[in-house]
């Protein structure tokens, strides 16, 4: 006879926080929200790998790639570069990553000097730049012959026709400084000549990097941000249990700091022969994450597997039908609670606290406080960063707002068939998922600094400074469906939509 669960599963929206005292210290600006990526024996060790803010960004071609994983490391959380691409094309994203160096950009828009105004507006529209190198062959390290800003062409007085040549600022013009010039030098020159940008350029002429007045000054206050020993930004890749035998070996030669096996549904022999294969070639050195899983008995199996985390979730992700679709699933915030018990238990009988990711059907902010109660060291988010300017997806425009697109792995878009293959043959055979809009949010460092202050506030809410400690004092409360309409604004005539509709996320 089947097995029947005593309680139904539970989402995030069906749970309140209930405050606890607040001592005086108890302030936004003292708490830390530093906690553990990969396992290792707590109370005895440092954890070799901890993220800076519990967030990282999910294993998807509309969310991770080498710009997103910038973008977040910077503010110390972590993206994994999406897997279902060409091991060549992910290596080289996660490379990109590993090389780039903070303030030095290599230019994305480029121009050669025989192509037209029409062109140069084209492309700026398309990038967003308006600040262009010319290089003798339109690359970015080509000979550097000049640059064309919005100050170099006054579209109403020109036909569109002129070719580049004809109007850029010439070389000759130009400050330029050598390829090793460092950050701090290159913004004393920006200032001292008034400029905005300064290209450094090496013993030939090429061009190497360009340096942005604006980009220096956000480098200079990110203190959260994730590097590693060499002052390279911390990146993940996503892997699956296929081809891991080549993927693996050129992620970690490209410089992953990490990498987790993307499945929609990771109790399986394939997830322990993925671990398997990885610690016979690289033992504990190469990190890897595993999942989804849903309750205790999919979680000691892959911690008994050697996962160095175990990420949470069936169905619950903002694109995902699988609920629909198959009948398999479980309501979020009760996987996440089961996690979290039977990681505790795992801890307290080997010694080893394997750290957990509650992963998809994140709507509010403050559902990552909640997850972050139940348990979970950490959350992964799609919808979230898909809305942001650094995502990879087009910015549309969708009846007078703009729009950002988003897709699932499993939609017909994505055809990602080795997140969802049990055997078989290498396809997608029907849909997980669906392809979709998600409002435009602008940048991801103004939107991620009010999350985190939310979930701050509600953290001295608990009288917590630290995630463990939240962990520990939270006291969580099932809440009926009458009190969640008492929660949001209610027998008033709202002024303005704005404020809650921002609170949307
Ligand atoms: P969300 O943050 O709610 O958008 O969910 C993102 C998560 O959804 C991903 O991390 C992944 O686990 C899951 N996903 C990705 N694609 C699909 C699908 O097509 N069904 N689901």
């Amino acid at each position: 006879m089947a097995y029947y669960y005593d309680e139904p599963s539970r989402t995030f929206n069906e749970y309140l926080l209930v405050p606890g005292h607040t001592p005086a210290t108890c302030v936004p600006a003292s708490v830390s929200l530093k906690t553990p990526l990969v396992k290792y024996r707590k109370g005895q060790e440092e954890c070799p790998l901890s993220l800076n803010i519990p967030m990282v960004s999910a294993i998807m071609a509309a969310v991770s790639d080498d710009n997103m994983a910038v973008a977040l490391a910077t503010e110390g959380g972590l993206s994994f570069i999406y897997g279902n691409q060409t091991i060549e094309q992910e290596a080289a994203m996660v490379a990109r990553v590993k090389n780039y160096k903070a303030g030095f950009v290599e230019s994305d828009a480029n121009l050669s000097p025989d192509m037209t105004l029409n062109q140069v507006v084209a492309l700026k529209e398309q990038t967003g730049h308006s600040t262009m190198p010319v290089t003798d062959d339109g690359s970015a390290h080509g000979k550097l012959l000049g640059v064309v800003t919005e100050r170099d062409y006054r579209l109403s007085r020109m036909t569109g026709e002129e070719k580049v040549s004809e109007f850029m600022t010439p070389l000759e013009k130009l400050v330029t400084a050598s390829e090793d010039t460092s950050l701090k030098v290159a913004n004393d020159i920006i200032w001292d000549h008034k400029l905005n940008s300064l290209p450094l350029v090496d013993a030939e002429g090429n061009l190497v990097y360009m340096v942005f007045r604006k980009d220096y000054d956000s480098h200079k206050s990110n203190p959260n941000e994730m590097l590693d020993s060499h002052k390279r930004y911390i990146v993940g890749a996503g892997i699956n249990s296929r081809d891991y035998a080549e993927r693996v070996p050129a992620l970690v030669e490209a410089g992953a700091d990490v990498l987790c096996i993307d499945s929609s549904e990771g109790y399986s022999d394939w997830q322990k022969m993925t671990i398997e294969w990885v610690r016979e070639h690289y033992g504990d050195s190469v990190k890897i994450g595993a999942g989804n899983v849903v309750d205790g008995e999919g979680f000691r199996f892959l911690a008994e597997a050697g996962a160095d985390f175990v990420k949470i979730g069936i169905g619950g992700g903002s694109i995902c039908i699988t609920r629909e679709t198959k009948g398999i699933g479980r309501g979020q915030a009760t996987a996440t609670i089961e996690v979290a018990k039977a990681r505790d238990e795992y801890f307290k009988e080997t010694g080893i606290y394997v750290p957990i990711c509650s992963d998809g059907g994140i709507v509010y902010d403050h559902h990552i406080s909640l997850a972050l109660a139940m348990g979970a060291d950490f959350v992964m988010l799609g919808r979230y960063f898909a809305r942001f300017d650094e995502s990879p997806s087009a910015k549309v425009m969708v009846n007078g707002t703009y729009m950002k697109e988003y897709w699932g792995e499993g939609s017909a878009r994505a055809r990602n068939w080795g997140r969802y293959d049990l055997g078989g043959k290498k396809s997608l055979s029907f849909e997980e998922g669906v392809d979709s809009y998600v409002p435009y949010a602008g940048p991801l460092k103004d939107n991620i600094a009010v999350t985190l202050l939310k979930i701050k506030s509600t953290m001295c809410n608990c009288g917590a400074l630290t995630i463990p400690e939240f962990q520990d004092k939270a006291k969580l409360t099932v809440i009926s469906s009458t009190s969640i309409v008492e929660g949001g604004a209610h027998d008033v005539v709202l002024k303005d939509k704005a404020p809650y509709a921002s609170n949307m996320r």
